[in-house]
């Protein structure tokens, strides 16, 4: 049986807010356009005012208590569900992630097969024990824990990864007994729309998800100050992080926000090299960039400085930068015209340092394409070395030792993800130790993450909770030890 999603039309009609179970217009709109060419309008959205926000307030909370109610195995049904509806719409979901951030086709589907695989893991999830037993020092007293829902959830979810960002975090929430308000950013609310759709045909009931689009700044008082919030998740840039923070640090209310990054890869004198300079090309140039687990600096041994360089060089120029809707694109464009404009700066900003331009891929000159590029000579000062471009620009660096490269790797107010590569398991384990990162790979690129294993970054890159796998259980319930003694 094939499930009917409306999603094009509601494009069409800025039908896109979905609120105590009901489609609604707003009475201001928003376009967008698609990056890989600029003259298409990919969507018409609603922009939600803050009486809106504070209706999907209400009706989450409400709705949280019936759905709370609801078994284990019915939340797990209406993940499972989802789950199928959203691979039967494998390539509508597809086509719409790449028109609403131009990410190149074949990733955009590996990133909408994450989904599903996500909704899987957390529909499992749900029927895996809950709370523990514990011995108790009165032996008729029995005594354990219980997991309990935490409320309503304010979701704030990114551009880059329309929707994997939010089923890891909506999936988790909804499937532990929460109800979730979830403003996804404007450039992924066409997914998001489709994705809200995929809830609502499995049949999650009325108000459990409400989705609102418009413009984070102007919602942000009434995402974050509503009285029923219990817990916020966002990923994100650091500067909104931390402003959520302060808006919700005079109450009692969880928080969980995944920030930045400025990923090292180390590449030692007795690494496989070809191995190396293909991981670090996808670490670095895939999604163009635009992933806050993307490599962009490279530490090279000067023994194998050369050789590394110049296969790093051929693998960039090489690249397939251009039509995202096309099977054997590598590369699409830059996520939006805004995102453009920043990463122009940080080019402006190499030209203006006078830095050394390795590699540079052909790229078509319009829209929002950009060459990925590789960068050397640049100061351990610059800011492209200290802060997070979000696009495809690689600076490299020779170092003459292992030390020396985890010094610079960890010279940086981001730890979220770090690479090394090697073949001795001595250094390995080191490094592990030593590198100040909450993901840490050896021999893989710095990005890419497992559905079932937590996730999350060190230092300036998140709040130091983890989300996914065994932390999101954690951070979506709340504990009650209970003590029962028979008399
Ligand atoms: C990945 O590397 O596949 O926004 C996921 C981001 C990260 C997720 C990365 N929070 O790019």
């Amino acid at each position: 049986m094939t499930t009917h999603l409306r999603t094009s039309q509601r494009l069409l009609d800025g039908c896109t807010l979905f609120i105590g179970g009901e489609w609604k217009n707003g009475m201001e709109t928003f376009q967008r356009f698609d990056p890989s060419s600029l003259s298409q309008c990919t969507g018409v959205y609603a922009m939600s005012t803050e009486e809106m926000v504070a209706d999907a307030y209400k009706y989450a909370k409400t709705a949280q208590e019936n759905w709370a109610a609801f078994t284990a195995q019915q939340r797990s049904e209406v993940l499972r569900k989802a789950s199928d509806i959203l691979e039967e719409h494998l390539e509508t979901a597809t086509r719409q992630l790449t028109a609403d951030m131009g990410k190149a086709i074949r990733d955009a589907r590996g990133e909408v097969l994450r989904s599903i695989a996500i909704l899987r893991y957390y529909s499992g999830d749900a029927l895996q024990p809950s709370g523990d037993v514990y011995p108790s020092a009165d032996n008729s007293t029995f005594l354990l824990t219980v997991e309990e829902p935490l409320g309503v959830i304010c979701a704030i979810t990114p551009w880059n990864f329309p929707f994997a960002i939010p089923t890891w975090k909506i999936a988790p929430a909804l499937v532990y007994g929460n109800s979730v308000v979830w403003k996804p950013a404007e450039a992924a609310s066409g997914s998001a729309v489709l994705l809200a759709e995929v809830f609502e045909a499995a049949g999650l009931p009325s108000g459990v998800l409400n989705l609102i689009t418009g413009s984070g700044s102007r919602l942000s008082k009434a995402l974050t100050g509503n009285e029923a919030l219990a817990a916020i998740t966002f990923t994100g840039s650091g500067g909104v992080g931390n402003r959520i923070r302060q808006s919700v640090a005079d109450r009692n209310i969880k928080i969980q926000l995944e920030l930045g990054g400025k990923n090292p890869a180390i590449v030692l004198a007795d690494a496989d090299l070809e191995d190396a300079s293909l991981q670090v090309l996808r670490g670095a140039m895939y999604s163009t960039g635009q992933r806050c687990t993307a490599t962009s600096r490279v530490y090279v041994e000067r023994a194998v400085s050369e050789d590394f360089t110049q296969k790093i060089i051929d693998k960039v120029n090489a690249l397939i930068v251009g039509d995202p809707y096309i099977e054997t694109t590598e590369v699409g464009p830059l996520g939006s015209p805004e995102q453009l404009k920043s990463v122009n700066q940080f080019l402006a900003l190499a030209k203006s340092e006078g830095v050394t331009i390795l590699a540079n891929a052909s790229a078509p000159d319009s829209d929002c394409f950009f060459p990925p590029m590789v960068i050397t000579d640049v100061s351990a000062k610059s800011r492209l070395v200290t802060d997070e471009i979000f696009g495809p620009i690689l600076v490299l660096q020779v170092v003459e030792n292992f030390q020396e490269a985890v010094s610079h790797a960890n010279n940086t107010e981001f730890g979220l993800s770090s690479s090394l590569f090697t073949r001795d398991l001595t250094t390995a384990m080191k490094f592990i130790k030593l590198t100040q990162s909450g993901v840490v790979h050896v021999n893989r690129e710095t990005a890419g993450v497992e559905p079932h294993v937590p996730f999350g970054g060190l230092k300036g890159s998140s709040s130091l909770n983890r989300e996914q796998g065994t932390a999101a259980r954690e951070f979506f319930t709340t504990t009650k030890t209970v003590y029962i003694r028979s008399t």
